[in-house]
């Protein structure tokens, strides 16, 4: 992680170095915190937040399903965010807002601990590697099962939920491929350890329903709206894994991935194909502002400049 000059800690800005916890916090035994992952991007107009309040409104359900309150409401949030842009002078960062309980009690109940809010913001590349963005990435369905509705509700974006992810992703790698692919304890395909999942047959768009243990995503949701624009159809869709296999072209999508292609599977070649590039070209254009389309999804860090 490259280091920046500030972190926003509950309600100022602190150095770098200086935005610690204590090792007694409850987020770090009990893994019981919410966060983000948002993206600001160089625009022709500055830096812009994609769909910055969607994401902060996703943490504040996110909160909600762990019975946590955080102690400052999406519009302050919203404000800190751009605050923090301004004082790290990045024209593009990746943003992680992250809400946890903190030191007070230890066992495993939180209801009284304190919630520390903090936003930390650093240069973050290409998720998946450059090359994979281009060339496309290899996949692997992973032995571990996707966090089931009643496990850990999957629709919060909660830090204790990536033990699932990090094992996924984990075997994958060390098994030689890139990323893993969840399927969910009925074999339908999920998401992927930080993605969600798209496979294109005949010219239709095909992605797992929020029903299958899937995160929300932002990207999943401007990827539909993007695509339909476009004039394909996208159907939510129970997919199991031959699915993906015999599908034309399957990709992966992510605040962090952005979008990015699946040139295999399990070894099975699929290749990078048309609609995932003219997708991940459309993507990338709504993002860097030059789209008047989507314009309405970026947030500007500094409107003094705005229409400079
Ligand atoms: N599924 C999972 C499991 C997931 O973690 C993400 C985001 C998505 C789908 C896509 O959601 P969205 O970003 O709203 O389109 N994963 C974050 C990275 C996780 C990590 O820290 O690594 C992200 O992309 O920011």
């Amino acid at each position: 992680m490259r280091e920046t000059e500030k972190i926003w800690m509950n309600g100022e800005l602190v150095d770098w170095a200086d935005a610690t916890i204590h090792v007694g916090s409850h987020g770090l035994h009990y893994g019981s915190g919410v966060f983000e992952g948002i993206r600001c991007y160089e625009t022709p107009r500055g830096p812009a937040v994609f769909r910055l309040t969607d994401h902060l409104v996703r943490l504040r359900n996110s909160a909600r399903l762990l019975y946590m309150d955080i102690p400052y409401g999406v519009e302050e949030l919203r404000a800190a965010t751009l605050e923090l842009i301004g004082a790290n002078g990045l024209p593009e960062c990746y943003l992680r807002p992250l809400a946890f309980y903190g030191y007070g009690e230890l066992g495993v109940s939180a209801g009284s601990n304190p919630v520390e809010t903090v936003i930390m913001s650093w240069p973050w590349g290409a998720y998946l590697g450059e090359e994979g963005q281009r060339e496309g990435i290899r996949a692997k369905i992973s032995s571990w099962q996707r966090v089931g509705p009643n496990v850990i509700p999957h629709v919060a974006k909660a830090t204790g939920i990536y033990l699932n992810s990090m094992l996924a992703v984990s075997e994958a790698n060390r098994a030689g491929y890139d990323e893993a692919i969840l399927l969910t304890a009925e074999g339908y395909v999920a998401d992927g350890s930080g993605e969600n999942i798209f496979a294109v047959k005949d010219g239709t768009i095909y992605t797992p329903a929020l029903s299958t243990s899937i995160l929300p995503g932002i990207t999943r949701d401007t990827i539909v709206q993007i695509a339909q624009d476009l004039g394909y159809r996208v159907v939510e869709a129970n997919l199991i894994r031959s699915d993906l296999l015999l599908s034309d072209e399957v990709f992966m999508t992510g605040t962090a991935a952005e979008v990015t292609p699946l040139r295999s599977i399990d070894d099975i070649e699929l290749g990078v194909g048309p609609v995932t590039l003219e997708i991940q070209g459309a993507y990338l254009d709504t993002v860097r502002g030059r789209s008047e389309r989507w314009a309405h999804w970026l947030e500007y860090a500094a409107p003094a400049t705005a229409g400079a």
